[in-house]
């Protein structure tokens, strides 16, 4: 039955109002009891139809209706499903199956990580711990008793209140837990296992007290302060932000090591990646302190986007994702520098969706069929996702989008809502026609905008020209946020013609049609228009802007977005000239005004530090590829480098200075003002360590070793790793000594050496796969070495012999049987073949058909492949 499309979507035939589990955990076979009560959900009147439960790899014991057993005549199984012919309007199904979570290797359903019980149901696990209607317009009360040994199981966890314990012979015990809170099966979840709490309290707006409390393994409890302070933060920001109060009398968190991706919000019980929950100065680093909150936040923002109000099917997965990605951002940007966080985001946007968007995993947020449900939790419904929801409340003005946010929560909530009852919760609040903006959710592609403008210095009238182009043809609607610069860098008043008063600041341009013209009057001369601030929309945008234009911008816009944004054009401008002149045999040089822009922006450039460092940075490979039409993989690196060691050898001075104001004063403190100015150090020694100085590198290694936090240290052993020298070695070495405790350091040392831009990193990575501390059972491990080698380091995995399409290629298919989730993840780089040249795009081609001739090919992987191939 696949592909799965969405106009073949109904309702369910039956409904789950209870379900009572009983889960008795053992060593080798777990014993799992589930009473349904089931209420026909059809008119029976014109045939009754039958029952159908999902399941998957389940060992079925027995199976009772209204408590009698029913014999194998009376329903049929096969590899996916149960199905019951003759059931009642109304009645008690009783299933009873066996599990072996410790021989799980998938990381779906149940299975031990570090001997912990605990569960991963989204999107379809819960079929493969017990027969049920596993789809989430399903919503049911579940009550959840859970039996196991007491000494090797002390914590015994599952969604809701805690309702009941005690002891039970033979040294076991159990817990039932109850959770009023109907749910799909997807936000089901259960942990069991030898952890310590780590707790405090919330009190709500209106009150009442909530517990909060983190579950870790022993050694980890002095890992757990961020999380808790960053979750008690989310909730009193979703109380202001949102008026979105929490609802039950306690908040579980769970860390374990391995999870195949960052977290889960099962209701009341969120089990996390432990890499989203566990920070120590000396063991995490500012960004991994920034992710945590960010998580954290996310994955509590679901309770009320996602489980009081969850998707309808599958396909409307945006409508939680997306907006609770936007909920998360702008949490994240409360917390912190909201343009640094924009910036930030825009490039994850960039890097990953725009990518995505234009090959041959591209989709829309909301696609018309699926054919395996992973592969469907991608950047473009996450993330464009959320620009969809950033754009709507920029067309209906904050306001509106708040009354219909409370609109489309009270109005939803406890049931599975579509794309169209957001969009017409906020079309209602604000009034608006939104029907145009339909058409984001259903084409896929990155629209380009054409712009031009021209000036009449007699009437000074100043015209924009805007053209869009977009797959499917029909016109988008748009926002367009923008100002008009004059020549010194003066904010013009935007006045359009036609019009009574200027432009509100802050209020877009709509663009709504193939191309139409904006004229603005009062203008005295040529103005340099900042186009798309704040990246009002997910769009590429194409206006001739010169190098005195974008210097300008860089210097002078009044949106700190664009004013980045003018800097990235200008290096990638510079970048990508530099890539045609090596081509063409030229020698390089550095163009003066990329010198000079930088160098105001050192000397000059004002007091946010995490905004000069993001300023300072150059654009990655990855990015400066997606701008070519075939990516020169060794031009860019070569380019890159130059740019970046030329701009080193001028501005060293500067550099120096800079780095000097930014040394650190005190003991760690994850703030943004500490944040910002150990990025901006980090950013002067990347480029100071381009010199190849002796005592540059020495000042480095002294950093490596002297650090009182982790991102100090491991900024310094980047540096030292990724460069010629015996110091990087010797670094290596240190860190590995000293971490081995911590498989979270641990994954960043994998991830260092693998992407290092020195020549022999292929060979390394090849040793690393045998390193004593690699496995492949664990996703951060096998994303810290193999997808950080594939996706960071692109000089490297693209090397022309193709071992590192071999490599990937194998352990895709090593995870084929092991974890084809994340296996699939890992096929993905190969997909991009048609972006290189002959040689590489028939290597990467010849891999993918490799594994495509696998006999037995996970559904997950089999998709991306077979659309890799087509
Ligand atoms: N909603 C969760 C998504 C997720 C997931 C999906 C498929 C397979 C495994 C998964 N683990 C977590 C997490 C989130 O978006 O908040
Ligand atoms: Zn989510």
């Amino acid at each position: 039955n696949h592909p799965v499309a969405l106009s073949d979507y109904t309702p369910p035939d039956y409904r789950v109002e209870s379900v009572h589990l009983t889960v008795d955990l053992h060593d080798d076979v777990t014993l799992v009891r589930a009473d349904l009560s089931v209420v026909a959900n059809h008119d029976r009147t014109k045939g009754i139809r039958p029952l159908v439960l999902d399941g998957r790899g389940l060992v079925l014991r027995c199976i009772a209706l209204d408590g009698k057993p029913l014999t194998t005549d009376e329903y049929v199984r096969d590899d996916e499903t149960l199905t019951i012919h003759h059931v009642p309007e109304q009645c008690t199904v009783s299933v009873s199956t066996e599990l072996k979570p410790q021989e799980n290797t998938l990381l779906e359903g149940l299975y031990r990580s570090g001997g912990t019980f605990c569960t991963q149901c989204e999107a379809e696990g819960f079929r493969r711990i017990t027969y049920f209607p596993d789809r989430p317009d399903v919503l049911a009360a579940y009550t959840v008793t859970i039996t196991a040994d007491r000494a090797t199981c002390p914590v015994l966890l599952a969604n809701g209140n805690l309702a009941a314990s005690g002891d039970l012979p033979d040294g076991r015990h159990y817990a039932t837990w109850h959770d009023p809170f109907p749910k799909p099966s997807y936000l089901f979840a259960l942990v069991a296992g030898d952890l310590v709490k780590v707790e405090d309290t919330f009190v709500t707006k209106s009150g009442r007290r909530v517990a909060l409390q983190i579950y870790v393994q022993s050694h980890n409890r002095d890992k757990c302060d961020h999380a808790v302070r960053s979750l008690a933060e989310a909730m009193r920001w979703d109380e202001e932000a949102f008026g979105r109060e929490y609802d039950l009398d306690l908040y579980m968190i769970v860390a374990v090591d391995d999870f195949n991706f960052g977290a889960m919000e099962n209701k009341g019980l969120n089990v996390f990646n432990s890499r989203y929950v566990l920070a120590r100065p000396d063991t995490a680093t500012d960004a991994d302190y920034a992710a945590i909150e960010g998580v954290i936040g996310h994955e509590y923002f679901h309770n009320w986007s996602g489980n009081r109000v969850t998707c309808r099917d599958w396909f409307q997965l945006s409508v939680k994702e997306g907006l609770t990605i936007f909920r998360d951002q702008e949490f994240s940007a409360a917390m912190g520098s909201s343009a640094v966080k924009r910036i930030q985001d825009v490039r994850y946007l960039r890097t990953h969706q725009f990518p995505e968007d234009a090959g041959p995993l591209a989709h829309p947020v909301r696609p018309e069929t699926y054919d395996a449900i992973n592969n469907l939790y991608t950047a473009t419904v996450y993330n464009k996702g959320a620009e969809l929801i950033r754009m709507l409340r920029t067309l209906v003005g904050h306001d509106a989008f708040r009354r219909g946010m409370d609109l489309y929560f009270d109005r939803h909530d406890g049931t599975g809502a579509t794309v169209e009852n957001l969009v017409s919760a906020l079309a209602e609040a604000s009034g608006r026609d939104l029907t145009q903006f339909m058409r984001w959710y259903r084409e896929a592609g990155t629209p380009e905008i054409h712009v031009t403008g021209s000036h009449d210095a007699d009437t000074k009238a100043y015209t924009l020209t805007i053209r869009q182009g977009v797959a499917g043809g029909e016109p988008l609607l748009i926002p367009l946020a923008m100002g008009l610069l004059d020549r010194n860098g003066n904010e013009l008043s935007v006045h359009l013609d036609g019009e009574q008063a200027p432009l509100e600041p802050g209020r877009a341009l709509e663009l709504s049609r193939q191309e139409e013209t904006f004229c603005f009057r009062g203008i005295p001369e040529e103005p340099v228009p900042s186009l798309f601030r704040g990246f009002s929309a997910p769009v590429r945008l194409h206006y001739a802007y010169t190098e005195a234009d974008l210097a300008l911008l860089m210097g002078k816009d009044g949106d700190l977005f664009n004013r980045w944004e003018a800097g990235q054009r200008l290096m990638t401008g510079t970048i990508l000239q530099l890539v045609a002149d090596r081509r063409a045999g030229q020698e390089l040089r550095l163009p003066p005004a990329l010198v000079e822009a930088c160098g105001t922006l050192l000397t000059s450039g004002g007091n946010d530090r995490a905004f000069l460092a993001e300023a300072l940075t150059l654009p990655s490979e990855n990015l400066l590829g997606e701008q070519m039409k075939e990516i020169e993989v060794e031009g860019i690196f070569e380019a890159r480098r130059f740019v970046r060691t030329a701009l080193a050898r001028q501005l060293r001075g500067e550099l120096s200075a800079l780095w000097d104001q930014c040394r650190p004063t005190g003991p760690y403190r994850f703030e943004p003002a500490e944040t910002g100015r150990r990025s901006l150090a980090a950013c002067c020694l990347g480029y100071l360590m381009t010199l190849d100085d002796p005592s540059i590198r020495q000042a480095c290694l002294r950093q490596f070793r002297e650090a009182d936090n982790m991102t100090d240290s491991l900024s310094a052993l980047t540096l030292l790793a990724h460069t010629e020298g015996s110091e990087g070695e010797t670094a290596l070495a240190e860190f590995h000594a000293r971490w081995r405790e911590e498989p979270l350091v641990i994954d960043k040392w994998f991830a260092i050496q693998a992407t290092s831009p020195l020549p022999d990193t292929f060979a390394r990575v090849q040793r690393l796969l045998e390193h004593p501390d690699f496995t492949l059972a664990n996703p951060n491990r096998a994303r810290s070495l193999i997808l950080s080698f594939a996706v960071n380091n692109p000089v490297r995995f693209h090397d022309r012999a193709g071992g590192g399409y071999r490599l990937l290629a194998d352990h895709v298919i090593k995870l084929n049987s092991l974890n084809p989730m994340i296996g699939a993840r890992m096929a993905e780089p190969l997909t991009r073949w048609r972006r290189h040249e002959l040689n590489r795009r028939e290597r990467m081609k010849t891999e993918l058909e490799r594994i495509a001739r696998e006999p037995t090919l996970a559904r997950d992987i089999r998709d991306v492949v077979t659309k890799g191939l087509a």
